[in-house]
């Protein structure tokens, strides 16, 4: 079947004005983006997007969680102008698929940018007080309202059950290329799993998560104001340690998260702090004592289930992550363990931050 082509895909949605151009858009590992530019100066641009279907089993699923999350969020003063809009198509899905291809429109939000990292300490607070916002505004929304969209996504046991099965048929190249990490995931898997485990037996709220903090998922406005939480996909149950940790590996490191070099990857320890302080500021109201104690640890929690995943997905042989080049996902797990190291370096200074703010409550 010939693949549809992006403006005549946006002809099935019920948009406004005239679209008349397409650009691909964002550093998504996972679907295609367009930006869709609008002819009509009264009408809004749009954001195309062609999803990932071998990623997400059920799309229709997808997209009714972030159709019920979206509604609950617009409930609140707060949240009516700065949450995702689904755009339906002309017969009201809130998809289009010709049964090969999914497709689905999201309003563009004006004036707002992504930062691929925190620049400054106030950009770091400000994503994390954007996220923590998000987390906390849903705490009143059930979790069994949720699909599961992708099972046991942050699941230690499982991304080290996944790893095993790949390096159990992983070809000898590939295995040889990945020695040192495949060491490292042997070194540190235990203690990573043991974690998991902890909050499973300490009974650790479950939350409604975001579950793809990275730090390009809030849009800010033109002042530095954090304005939208987008990419929400994975909104599932899930610990407030996954929504901290991913926005920590991502904003308050000084490379992207594939960087070859890695003595040009630190951690800014500055951003770092506020990135916390910005999500305690606003989730206070809501944390648990036990919750505040996994925080320390939620950086390297994430960066070493990343880096686990992206060796698992070179092992396999690139099926999953959108790869540039033959070692992509190597190199990403390479720098995700490094990250994983600084991180774990610089959990005492965290957590007397997080003694700090829990004593003045
Ligand atoms: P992926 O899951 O592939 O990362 P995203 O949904 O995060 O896809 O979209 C990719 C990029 O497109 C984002 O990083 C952001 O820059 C941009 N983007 C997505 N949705 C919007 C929107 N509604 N308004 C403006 N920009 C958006
Ligand atoms: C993917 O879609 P994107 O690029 O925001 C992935 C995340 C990873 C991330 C790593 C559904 O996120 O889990 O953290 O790549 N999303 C999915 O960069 O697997
Ligand atoms: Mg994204």
């Amino acid at each position: 079947m010939a693949a549809l082509n992006p403006l005549s895909v946006i002809q099935q949605f019920y948009v406004r004005g005239v679209p008349s151009e397409t650009i691909p858009f964002g550093n998504g590992h996972i679907h295609d983006t367009y930006k869709v530019l609008n002819d009509d100066p009264e009408s809004p641009d749009y954001i195309l997007q062609k999803v990932n279907h071998e990623v997400f089993p059920s799309i229709a699923e997808v997209m009714q969680n972030i159709e019920r999350v979206t509604s609950h969020l617009r409930q609140k003063e707060s949240f009516k102008e700065t949450t995702l809009r689904v755009v339906p198509t002309v017969d009201e899905q809130l998809f289009y698929t010709n049964g090969n291809e999914y497709w689905r429109v999201f309003e563009f939000v004006n004036g707002g940018r992504s930062y691929e990292k925190a620049s400054t300490p106030d950009i770091a607070f400000e994503a994390a007080r954007t996220y923590g916002a998000f987390l906390a505004a849903l705490s009143d929304f059930s979790v069994d309202q949720l699909h599961v969209t992708i099972p046991d996504f942050h699941n230690m046991m499982f991304r080290v059950s996944e790893f095993e099965k790949a390096l159990s048929k992983a070809s000898d190249q590939r295995k040889e290329q990945a020695f040192g990490q495949i060491e490292y995931v042997k070194k540190v898997a235990g203690e990573m799993c043991e974690l998991y485990d902890t909050s499973i037996a300490n009974d650790l709220p479950l939350r409604v998560t975001h579950g793809d903090t990275k730090f390009n998922n809030v849009l800010f406005n033109a002042k530095g104001g954090g304005l939208c939480v987008i990419d929400l996909d994975t909104v599932m149950p899930g610990y407030l340690y996954f929504d901290i940790g991913d926005g920590v590996r991502t904003g308050v490191v000084s490379t992207e998260e594939d960087e070859v070099d890695l003595q040009k990857v630190q951690v800014d320890i500055t951003a770092y702090k506020a990135y916390v302080s910005g999500y305690i500021n606003a989730t206070k109201h809501i944390l648990s004592p036990l919750e505040y104690s996994y925080i320390p640890k939620a950086g390297p929690y994430m960066a070493f289930i990343m880096g686990i995943r992206f060796l698992t997905d070179y092992l396999a042989g690139d099926v999953y992550y959108k790869t540039r080049y033959q070692e992509h996902n190597l190199h990403r797990a390479r720098c995700q363990f490094y990250v994983c190291d600084l991180l774990k370096e610089c959990e005492p200074a965290i957590k007397e931050l997080v003694e700090k703010r829990e004593d003045s409550i």
